[in-house]
């Protein structure tokens, strides 16, 4: 039977959540339409040398005129859960004030359509796009940006809780922080480390205030996880571990699920941390109802001289995200890499799915990013992209596995649904399940994602309540 066939024996529970993922600026285009503000990405975008070939996204892949099309794709795969952002400068063109009506339209139009094909719209408030004018009064390091937020999240709440179900506040703090501030990868490029650290503690306090802003039936927080494997047992490269793994994965899950800072963190870390108020860590452990894991790779790390400063080449000049641990370095885990030269580890997937289901208060989870860019060929129509499908596959299989353990893990989702503007890599880095012609704007689905369909398919023909 086709049950039988299940390839991989890829079977889940009933109810787990098969989706995938995108993000507002990665997709939408349409920047200059409909009272939209301008965001630092887009500034970011038109400073030359930030983007590799000067790529920007005003057009992105049109899903603002297209999301009707993209909706019925993701109805094709079979999805029963959709993860997107919504763009703060649409909706609130200058990140204070006065609220953008057609900006909200949009998000309305869209989960209007999700809903009507049975799909779960999963709703992310910032996935890096601040409005710029509010970086021009200092961005994350000044914590009235947190404030801003939390009346933003408020208004998106209020205007969308009769769509969507599930709201998640910032979408991984790490990135924002460390990438933006710290080694410049990212909007809006400044390289000030200890900015950065104010930056991530204004956007912890951002998740935590726009949770009790929101007062939603659902709500989660999102954080980017690593795996971490110190090179060799010598104390210098466990030293490095811990530190790579404090700074990446328990400044954000100490913070958001247990109301504190690792005090290692806090030590390593070379100036004073007085921006951290009475009261804020209270703030940040805002009961939440579901975590939102998003998983990659797995880190090797270093503490002698000699390796590498990041984990992957930056197609861009920067500095190390690294705050207070500048000299740790990151080495060869003797994994085949992707094209972004990212390890494929699915084990770390296991490991780090099981870690916080053991060090932290119990909380749901889903896995709410994992996917990988390889290069891909047009072929009479077709993409055979059997290296995507086996990193699917055996990051599902790691899934399966943790929930065999028992971590209570309720869905899934790809990144990317579609190929788009890859942040530094503009469109030189392809993620989608979907290819996208970027002169074009064509779809087409990757084997991948027929692959993905099927294995869709043949879990929730079982489920009772199929619509
Ligand atoms: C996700 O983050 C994003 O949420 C998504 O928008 C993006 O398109 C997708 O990844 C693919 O990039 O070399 O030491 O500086 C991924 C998390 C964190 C992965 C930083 C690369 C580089 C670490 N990223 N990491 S280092």
């Amino acid at each position: 039977t086709q049950e039988e066939q299940t390839r991989s024996g890829l079977r889940f529970p009933a109810g787990f959540a098969w989706g995938a993922a995108t993000s507002a600026y990665q997709i939408e285009g349409a920047v200059h339409e409909d009272g939209r503000g301008v965001s630092i990405w887009d500034t970011f975008a038109r400073t030359p040398g930030r983007v590799l070939n000067g790529h920007h996204a005003d057009m992105a892949i049109d899903h603002y005129h297209r999301y009707k099309e993209d909706v019925g794709i993701m109805a094709e795969l079979g999805l029963s859960a959709y993860r997107f952002s919504v763009s703060w400068p649409r909706v609130q063109p200058s990140g204070s004030g006065r609220i953008n009506a057609k900006g909200l339209d949009f998000y309305k139009r869209l989960t209007d359509e999700l809903r009507q094909h049975g799909i779960d719209p999963w709703l992310t408030l910032y996935h890096w796009d601040l409005p710029q004018e509010l970086e021009d009064r200092g961005g994350w390091p000044n914590r009235d940006t947190a404030y801003r937020f939390a009346d933003y999240a408020a208004a998106v709440h209020e205007a969308l809780k009769d769509h969507v179900h599930t709201f998640s506040t910032v979408n991984e703090p790490w990135c924002a922080a460390f990438l933006g501030y710290a080694s410049g990868e990212h909007a809006p490029g400044r390289r000030e480390p200890q900015n950065a650290i104010r930056g991530a503690h204004h956007l912890n306090l951002a998740h935590g205030l726009s949770v009790q802003a929101m007062d939603a039936r659902r709500v989660g927080g999102c954080v980017n996880l690593y795996a971490v494997t110190p090179a060799t047992d010598s104390p210098e490269d466990l030293d490095a571990a811990r530190r790579i793994d404090g700074l990446q994965n328990r400044f954000f899950l100490d913070a958001l699920l247990s109301g504190r800072y690792p005090e290692d963190v806090l030590n390593d870390l070379p100036f004073e941390t007085d921006f951290i108020e009475p009261g804020d860590m209270k703030i940040i452990k805002a009961p939440i109802d579901v975590l939102l894991v998003n998983y990659y790779s797995r880190f090797t790390v270093s503490g002698a001289p000699g390796g590498k400063a990041s984990a992957a080449a930056a197609p861009t000049d920067t500095a190390s995200p690294w705050v207070g641990s500048e000299h740790v370095s990151f080495v060869s885990g003797g994994h085949p890499v992707t094209a972004m030269g990212w390890e494929i580890d699915a084990d770390g997937l296991v490991e780090v799915l099981t870690r916080v289901a053991r060090d932290y208060p119990p909380i749901p989870m889903v896995l709410s990013e994992n996917g990988a860019a390889f290069d891909d060929h047009l072929n009479d129509g077709r993409v055979h992209d059997r290296e995507r499908q086996a990193f699917v596959e055996a990051h599902l299989g790691a899934c399966k596995q943790a929930i065999e353990a028992g971590v209570p893990l309720e869905g899934y989702f790809a990144w990317s649904l579609m190929d788009n503007f890859e942040w530094a890599w503009g469109y030189g880095k392809r993620f989608g399940l979907v290819h996208v012609d970027f002169e074009t704007q064509k779809r087409l689905l990757k084997d991948s994602a027929l692959w993905y369909a099927e294995i869709i398919r043949q879990n929730r023909r079982h489920e009772p309540t199929d619509s």
